[in-house]
């Protein structure tokens, strides 16, 4: 049989569709994808008056080769992309792929970054289990994550724990400082993941992360010219990272010593992230926040036990996905013990998001205590919040 026209390889595939508006994952600005700046190649075309003195100048393009790269002014070949208002480099990606953006959040030492280096890192290996394929949106742009995967799990010198250092409140490679309208802004530097859902066959997504300082997320902390925790007026979900070790109360229902002095109130900082996902999407102070919540309780290995929570399995199903009654139970058990020890955390969690889920996890897992890092249900949090985002069976979890 001859080959019809289906089956014969077209010549020129057709352009892939391109999302109808861009959000720039630095400064949140939304935009048409055709109004993406390029970034200069040419190595003599250095000062940006936006993004700065040692970058390439960004440019709208009047002139493209036949792939569709623009040329920039001095012939060079230039497919690299930058946003429109703060000229900060985004992956191509962006403009073809819908993408999703999450928060985490938490107070300082909470756990975040241990957590977040190690979920992506289970993400990547554990694809089969989860139900998703994780993998970067563009390698290039994810030096810093990449750091922090190999610090945890890269060949590390015997008996010598490798430890993330704590996230800088500006400055290094999470942030760049900008020139927008006559004044200089922070912004922070994303992680873009794309991730695939399997079992659904659906099309891939983005999935959006920033690892700020906890410090940005103190009550007074939200500046104009530092807009680093704006993502929480656009995340599709929230991680919020609780240690319970930071606490006495939950230490005391746990049986451990006093903490040290100087953590910060984890309800109170709850409080503020509630206060500022309304206020930068429009909503009243009395209104529920109606993005779904994942309560991860980070450090588990220091307490799951006292609990009779057991972390050996993890959470998913034989053929891949959440093992929905698994998380619930363990939901439930972590509500209760709430309730005993810190009833204001619950009442803050209830106040504001009616949708809330509660799993334990541990960036460090067994290793924890030796050079060795084995996660524990480190990745669950995100699976979790990624299937409920997806529609998953998880809209019945109550706080
Ligand atoms: N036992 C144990 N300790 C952990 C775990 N995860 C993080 N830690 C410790 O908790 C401390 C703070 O962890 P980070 O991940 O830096 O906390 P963070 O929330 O990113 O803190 P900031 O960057 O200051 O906001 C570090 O000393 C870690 O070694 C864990 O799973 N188990
Ligand atoms: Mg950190
Ligand atoms: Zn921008």
């Amino acid at each position: 049989m001859l080959p019809t026209a289906a089956h014969r390889k077209a010549l020129f595939q057709p352009a892939r569709d391109l999302v109808r508006r861009v959000h720039c994952p630095s400064c949140w600005h939304g935009f048409a994808p055709q109004e993406s700046l390029f970034i200069a190649e040419d190595p003599r075309l250095l000062g940006d008056p936006v993004s700065g003195p040692t970058e390439p100048i960004r440019f709208l393009p009047s002139r493209f080769d036949l792939t569709g790269a623009a040329i920039d002014p001095d012939g060079a070949r230039c497919t690299r992309l930058a946003c429109a208002r703060c000229r900060q480099e985004f992956p191509r990606a962006l403009i073809e792929v819908p993408a999703t953006i999450a928060s985490v959040v938490g107070s300082p030492g909470a756990g975040k970054s241990h957590l977040l280096a190690s979920a992506i890192w289970s993400m990547r290996r554990q694809g089969a289990m989860l139900g998703l394929e994780v993998s970067d949106a563009e390698p290039r742009m994810h030096a810093r994550i990449h750091a922090m995967e190999n610090a945890l799990f890269g060949s590390q010198p015997e008996a010598v724990p490798q430890r993330l250092a704590k996230t800088e409140t500006a400055g290094g490679d999470g942030y760049s400082e900008v020139r927008v309208g006559g004044r200089t802004e922070t912004v922070p530097t994303p992680f873009i993941f794309a991730v695939r859902h399997d079992s659904a066959r659906a099309e891939e997504r983005l999935l959006v992360l920033y690892d700020n300082a906890g410090e940005h997320f103190l009550p007074g902390a939200d500046e104009a010219t530092r807009p680093v925790t704006r993502h929480l007026g656009r995340s599709e979900f929230a991680i919020f990272v609780l240690d319970p070790t930071q606490d006495d109360a939950f230490r005391s229902g746990l049986g451990l010593s006093a903490a040290a002095a100087g953590a910060s109130r984890q309800d109170v900082v709850l409080q503020e992230m509630a206060s500022r996902v309304r206020q930068h999407r429009g909503r009243r102070t009395d209104e529920p926040c109606d993005l779904p919540l994942v309560v991860a309780l980070a450090k588990a290995d220091l307490w799951a036990q006292a609990l009779g929570i057991s972390l050996e399995r993890e959470p998913y199903l034989p053929a891949g996905g959440v093992d929905r009654q698994a998380l619930a139970d363990v939901h439930r058990t972590l509500v209760r013990f709430c309730e005993r020890t810190a009833p204001e955390f619950l009442a803050t969690v209830r106040a504001a998001f009616p949708r809330c889920l509660f799993v334990p996890c541990s960036a460090l897992g067994r290793g924890a205590g030796s050079s060795r890092v084995e996660p524990q249900w480190a990745a669950a949090p995100f699976v979790a919040a990624w299937e409920w985002r997806q529609g998953g069976h998880l809209e019945d979890f109550v706080p």
